[in-house]
């Protein structure tokens, strides 16, 4: 295979430098990569009909951009080729640890805090994809001198796993991720648009889940009205992250069990990811605070704190008032007497969103001091929305407390 640029005037070797640039993807760190040729994608009419159906939510910037969905042309106008890439990020441990991971001793004085793993290593994944992504640009733009190129993770209007899938990339699974049977589906997925003819893979699209429907059924909040659909509204991940400036539904506070960022449990419970190798990418290994998060730190933030320690993590996304309202419904889940005293600071807080969590929390604790707490605070409360909280809390903590 001959990688080295093309003289001036000598004709391009399609094949070769397709080659190559799936040869320099791997070397730059994608474990996945192939190529797809820009068109409509597959699942366009469906992506459209799960927008009709409201599953997006909060997430305007889905369909503010729907046209540009109709082909990549609306990302990098005269598009021709799309290098797909796959980037592995389960740590080692996780790995070594398999499903055990899941469930950890704790020691007693914390209240443990999941974090989904894509957001627990050192670095934004979308600012280490992006710095990958560049470098095969550059690569690209040496095999194919004059051509545009233009990478994307994540937030361009382009369905990354539909042209993944067509790429060769995986299958889509019914919890609707991309999955490999080899890698299982930790892995992020980005995208180097090339005006430029390039030889595509062939596209394997087998599905391999079978009669299997773990995933549908370990969802703890019933987010899938249907397998290979998710309704955004009703899922954690969405819940946690996206839902800005609003209460999380009381009927789902439930389901978020000790997640405050994210979920992972349609991917935890997925056979093919019980083998699924570790990233060697020492920046998605998990960092102490994040990994091992603790529900009475994150209760105690201040905007000073949270800009100090979360502040260069994915945890910025729903900000301070996000994080702390979704640590006190975990803290609430989790029951704990500890948890009282912190919750009851926040019903003090600037952030309507975070009393009335707080609220909802000591409610279902449900002790003499949480329902004193409560008690106390109703007076001063001025918001209508929180004062309902309140009152459901009080009512909730009169029923266990004597
Ligand atoms: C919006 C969004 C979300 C939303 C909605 C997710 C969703 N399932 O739609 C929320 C906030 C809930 C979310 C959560 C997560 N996300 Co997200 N998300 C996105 C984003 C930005 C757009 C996805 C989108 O357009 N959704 C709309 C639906 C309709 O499209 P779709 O799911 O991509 O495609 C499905 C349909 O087309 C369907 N389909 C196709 N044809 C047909 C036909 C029929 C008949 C039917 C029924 C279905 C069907 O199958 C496809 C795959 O399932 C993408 C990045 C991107 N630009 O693509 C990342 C992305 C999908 N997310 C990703 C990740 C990692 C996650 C989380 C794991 C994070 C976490 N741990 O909390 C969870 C997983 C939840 C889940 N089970 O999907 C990765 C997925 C990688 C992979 N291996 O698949 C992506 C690609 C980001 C990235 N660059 O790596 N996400
Ligand atoms: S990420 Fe969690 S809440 Fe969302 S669909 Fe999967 S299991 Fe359900
Ligand atoms: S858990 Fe089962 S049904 Fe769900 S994606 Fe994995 S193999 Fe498919």
């Amino acid at each position: 295979m001959n990688s080295s640029p093309p003289s001036p005037g000598e004709p391009v070797d399609r094949s070769a430098v397709s080659e190559a640039i799936r040869g320099e993807a791997r070397r730059i760190g994608f474990e996945l990569v192939g190529i797809a040729p820009a068109g409509r994608p597959e699942s366009l009419d469906h992506f459209s009909n799960w927008l009709d159906s409201g599953f997006d939510g909060q997430m305007g910037y889905l369909s503010r951009r729907r046209d540009a969905y109709d082909h990549p042309d609306g990302v990098l106008p005269d598009s021709v080729s799309l290098v797909m890439l796959g980037m592995l990020y389960r740590s080692a441990d996780e790995a070594s640890m398999g499903e055990a991971s899941v469930e950890q001793d704790s020691p007693s004085t914390t209240i443990p805090a999941r974090v989904a793993r894509y957001a627990t290593g050192t670095r934004d994944y979308h600012d280490v994809l992006r710095e990958r992504l560049s470098e095969l640009a550059d690569f690209a733009h040496g095999q194919l001198p004059g051509c545009r190129t233009r990478g994307i993770v994540d937030t361009a209007p382009l369905l990354e796993r539909d042209f993944a899938r067509r790429a060769g990339l995986g299958w889509f699974g019914k919890n609707t991720m991309l999955l490999d049977r080899h890698f299982g589906s930790w892995f992020f997925l980005a995208a180097l648009l090339i005006d430029q003819p390039l030889d595509p893979d062939a596209g394997d699209q087998t599905d391999h889940c079978g009669t299997c429907t773990a995933c549908l059924d370990a969802c703890p909040t019933n987010a899938f009205p249907e397998p290979y659909v998710l309704d955004a509204r009703r899922c954690i991940s969405y819940l946690t992250i996206e839902l800005r400036d609003e209460p999380i539904p009381t009927e789902l506070r439930e389901g978020l069990g000790d997640w405050v960022f994210g979920c992972d449990i349609c991917q935890e419970v997925c056979p093919w990811n019980r083998d699924a190798p570790a990233t060697s990418e020492p920046e998605f290994e998990p960092v102490a605070g994040l990994g091992d998060a603790d529900v009475l730190d994150l209760l105690k933030l201040d905007e000073t704190g949270f800009r100090q320690h979360l502040g260069p993590t994915p945890l910025e996304r729903p900000k301070r008032s996000g994080v702390v309202r979704n640590a006190a419904i975990v803290a609430g889940n989790s029951g704990r007497a500890d948890a009282v005293e912190p919750l009851a600071a926040l019903l003090d807080d600037d952030e309507p969103i975070v009393r009335g969590s707080a609220a909802w929390a000591l409610g279902r604790i449900g002790d003499a001091t949480a329902l004193s707490a409560l008690r106390q605070r109703r007076p001063v409360e001025n918001m209508e929305d929180v004062q309902h909280e309140i009152d459901a809390a009080i009512e909730a903590a009169s029923a266990g407390s004597p």
